[in-house]
């Protein structure tokens, strides 16, 4: 596959020759010409229902869309993917989070071995471990019951495990308090540890690593918490620590037990690492059980991408809608709004897979790209968006493709709440869409000079998701869903979604300064007169 020659391609060309043709038309003209479109624009797999019915498109632009994910040799990369061959050439590394939820028994090499068994070996310690914290028979160090479990983690390490225990809470022990803490603030370590008794609390490492800052830093004084908490007694540790990572030497160095580290492997990106060891605090969190039907989940959502046709295959049709919108209506952000509470850290979360993902303006060879590749996602649970932002998305000047995503029915029946939820999430698309016209304000008796204020343009492209309730699998389909629409758009891109070289300059930037702010002498300082001059005036105020 060539990579540079994208906008070239003939299935480029044809969808900016067709884009010229129907940008121009409103969603109020393509549903007016087609009462069935309602029904025809929809997919469904998997137990969820996409009604992508209110984008700006025509069966041609899907037919266009179709032929550039042809062109772009979506089929061939996605297998090259699921056999596990090194498709992140830049780190020489295997994709293979697949592999993560492959049933026992199927069969994945990489580098002539089968990483399957290896894969159910990790989640059968996890399971035993999680079933001894939850039953009570891991104890603390002074035979107290663990009460605390705290994460310590960030980036693929927090936010996978942090959204995943928050979407599934309805399923977790209520029985253990589960903290998350990723900034190398010592707020994050503070507020999560505060009342806590270190007796009963158990800290869990995870980092792929075992060598990054804000996580060794925050580790280091859980250490510090707990020994002092316990009477200065070093051997406590092993009580109340343990390790998820692929560094064991790390491990043992900080202290804890190699016997209580769960392992996984370099084809295991951190983005796409909460399936593996790194999800140990959701699996003690909602149990076992729930931890597998969650995998279970994900590997359906990956049958479904690997095998289904791409016309009828969730994740590339939204990828194909992501590239429309980004590269032919210069659509520069998107917004995921969950009407469901419990998914308050998917839009976080999602952050980093598509941002961290496709952020990125070189090809996989080495090219500048001359189109728009990832955009700037967003966003918040609804309605509370609604009182916010949602004006700008509705008569801003930007246009932002927005993904709906609702369930049919509420873990918290409650009086008339859900049906009102849910009214509020088919209104915004119908508003989005369809808006008000002119005429329509003035039909109401509107005073002519606000007339021009409280018109809706309308025209404004959502996808809605529909599922029947959140639940461990569910969430499991609908992470797999986005995770697979942003390999696809890094695959139309030609670029390495499976990199992030961007966030390592300014990782070594702090570690320049960090001396320059410890020191007791004042530092010579190297750097630009801005730079100086913040260090400077910091070292002042904390004289
Ligand atoms: C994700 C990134 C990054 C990573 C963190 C934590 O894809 O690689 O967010 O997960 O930097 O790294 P460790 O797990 O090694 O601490």
């Amino acid at each position: 596959m060539s990579t540079s020659t994208l906008t070239d391609s003939p299935a480029w060309k044809a969808l900016q020759a067709h884009h010229a043709e129907v940008a121009g038309l409103h969603l109020r003209q393509l549903f007016a010409a087609d009462p069935t479109r309602g029904d025809r624009f929809t997919a469904e797999a998997c137990g969820l229902y996409l009604d992508y019915a209110k984008n700006r498109v025509t069966g041609r632009t899907l037919e266009l869309l179709v032929a550039l994910a042809a062109e772009r040799g979506l089929r061939g990369r996605i297998d090259a993917m699921f056999r596990g061959e090194k498709i992140n050439t830049t780190e020489n590394r295997a994709v293979l989070h697949v592999a993560l939820r492959a049933p026992r028994g199927e069969k994945i090499v990489v580098d002539g071995e089968d990483v399957v068994p290896g894969v159910h070996e990790v989640l059968d310690k996890m399971a035993d471990f999680a079933g001894r914290v939850r039953s009570g028979a891991w104890l603390g160090h002074t035979g107290r019951k663990i009460r605390n479990v705290i994460n310590i983690g960030i980036g693929g390490s927090d936010l996978g495990p942090v959204m995943a225990y928050e979407a599934l809470k309805f399923y977790s022990d209520r029985a253990l308090r589960c903290e998350f803490v990723s900034n190398v603030d010592s707020d994050d370590f503070a507020e999560a540890v505060r009342g806590l008794e270190p007796a009963e609390t158990l800290f869990v490492i995870s980092s792929k690593t075992f060598t990054t800052l804000e996580t060794m830093t925050n580790a280091r004084t859980a250490r510090d918490w707990v020994v002092a908490g316990l009477g200065g007694d070093e051997s406590c540790v092993a009580r109340h620590f343990v390790a998820v990572s692929t560094n064991a030497e790390k491990v043992r160095e900080f202290g804890i037990d190699t016997a209580n580290m769960f392992g996984f492997w370099d084809w295991v990106g951190g983005r796409y690492s909460m399936d593996s060891a790194i999800g140990l605090s959701t699996m003690v969190a909602v149990g076992p059980d729930n931890f597998h039907a969650m995998l279970a989940g994900f590997h359906e959502m990956d049958e479904h991408f690997r095998t289904a046709p791409f016309g009828e295959n969730l994740p590339v049709l939204m990828a194909l809608l992501a590239v429309w919108y980004g590269d032919f209506f210069d659509a520069q952000t998107a917004a995921v709004l969950p009407y469901e509470q419990y998914l308050k850290r998917f839009p976080a979360y999602l952050q980093q897979l598509t941002m961290e993902s496709n952020g990125k303006s070189v090809t996989l060879d080495g090219d500048h790209v001359d189109y728009n590749t990832g955009a700037i996602y967003w966003g918040e649970p609804g309605t509370n968006g609604q009182h916010s932002f949602y004006q700008l998305i509705h008569q801003g000047t930007h246009l932002i493709p927005c993904d709906f995503i609702g369930f049919a029915k509420t873990l918290n029946p409650i009086g008339r709440h859900h049906d009102i939820l849910l009214a509020n999430m088919f209104a915004q698309a119908e508003a989005l869409a369809f808006g008000k016209t002119a005429e329509e304000v003035r039909a109401e008796g509107t005073r002519e000079d606000l007339v021009p204020h409280r018109v809706f343009e309308g025209n404004r492209p959502s996808n809605t998701i529909l599922a029947e309730v959140i639940d461990p699998k569910t969430l499991g389909k609908l992470i797999a869903l986005y995770e697979h629409s942003v390999f696809t758009q890094g695959t139309i891109w030609g670029i390495n979604p499976f990199d992030q070289w961007g966030v390592e300059l300014g990782k070594v930037l702090a570690q320049r300064i960090i001396p320059e702010l410890e020191s007791q002498d004042a530092p010579e300082l190297k750097h630009d007169s801005s730079t100086n001059a913040l260090i400077a005036r910091y070292r002042r105020m904390n004289s």
